[in-house]
């Protein structure tokens, strides 16, 4: 499934015009990600025992967006980071401008994709909606825009949480609701619950493993929030509440997943992975 993806991400550049902004585009997009958001999506089409070959291009339109705002956040305005994905950020090994726009470029080229794909056309106005709802101003945007306000300030666990659930899970919860719009409509809402303790779960994990987690597995340094004055989960109740979170989190979302008519065992597996990350 891995390696479908990775080859229908890389071949999907090659229609792009050739210049600085498509080698950053290239840089970034096939550097070594997780790929998590468009694994998450394939996997909800094949635990409902749909093909999921035909929607590769959705799932690498999710990937896109993914990467466009990690360069962005990457960037000096943003966190200002010097390594994403074990490598250089793209700012870093091109220049800003050009990691502007390769992020703008992926932003586009994502719904460009979304939209070409040969399905129902209703089905795909929706897969679209999705993706830009959860990406934009009411979504990872605005999540991210809260993150930059409160840094050096003192956010309550609530208003943690309200970041959370905007900057990461909202994303998260992109490929679950396509997977359930393709396979089980009547399943969205259960499917975005699911996301967004995923995503709730997912961000702890990551303020624990910029605490204790290894810089060279990560591909990034740690103690960034520390440096960037973030408050975060471990900096207000500590490691082990914090690790007692990302417990429940996941709990939750596996509790929902039971109540669904689908192949539990291929989602759990997934899901197992993720709660056993170190990167
Ligand atoms: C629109 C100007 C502008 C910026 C958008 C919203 C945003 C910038 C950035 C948010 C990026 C971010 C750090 C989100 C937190 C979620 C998170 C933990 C991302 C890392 O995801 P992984 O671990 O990364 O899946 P890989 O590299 O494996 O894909």
């Amino acid at each position: 499934m891995k390696e479908l993806l990775e080859h229908q991400l890389a071949s999907l550049l090659d229609d792009i015009k050739p210049g600085r902004v498509k080698e950053a585009m290239q840089y970034s997009l096939l550097a070594p990600g997780k790929r998590i958001r468009p694994l998450l999506l394939l996997t909800v089409l094949k635990a409902y025992g749909v093909d999921f070959h035909p929607y590769l291009n959705q799932a690498a339109a999710i990937e896109m967006i993914h990467t466009y705002s990690l360069i962005h956040d990457d960037l000096p305005c943003m966190d200002n980071d010097d390594l994403r994905r074990g490598r250089a950020t793209c700012h870093k090994k091109f220049d800003e401008a050009t990691a502007v726009l390769a992020g703008d470029a992926l932003l586009n080229y994502a719904f460009e994709i979304l939209l070409k794909c040969e399905i129902e056309a209703s089905i795909n106005v929706d897969l679209a909606f999705i993706l830009a709802s959860k990406s934009g101003q009411n979504g990872m945007i605005y999540g991210q825009q809260q993150d930059i306000y409160f840094e050096n300030k003192n956010p309550s666990l609530e208003e943690l949480q309200d970041i959370h659930l905007h900057k990461t899970a909202n994303l998260l919860q992109v490929p679950l609701m396509m997977g359930a719009r393709i396979a089980d409509t009547a399943s969205i809402s259960i499917w975005e619950e699911v996301g967004k303790y995923l995503g709730f779960a997912f961000q702890i994990q990551d303020d624990i493993l910029d605490v204790v987690g290894n810089s060279t597995k990560l591909g990034k340094e740690i103690g960034s929030d520390d440096k960037l004055n973030k408050a975060t989960y471990v900096s207000i109740i500590g490691l082990e509440k914090s690790r007692k979170y990302v417990d429940q989190y996941y709990r939750k979302a596996i509790e929902l997943l039971y109540g669904l008519k689908m192949n539990h065992g291929v989602m759990l597996e997934m899901f197992e992975d993720l709660m056993k990350r170190e990167r």
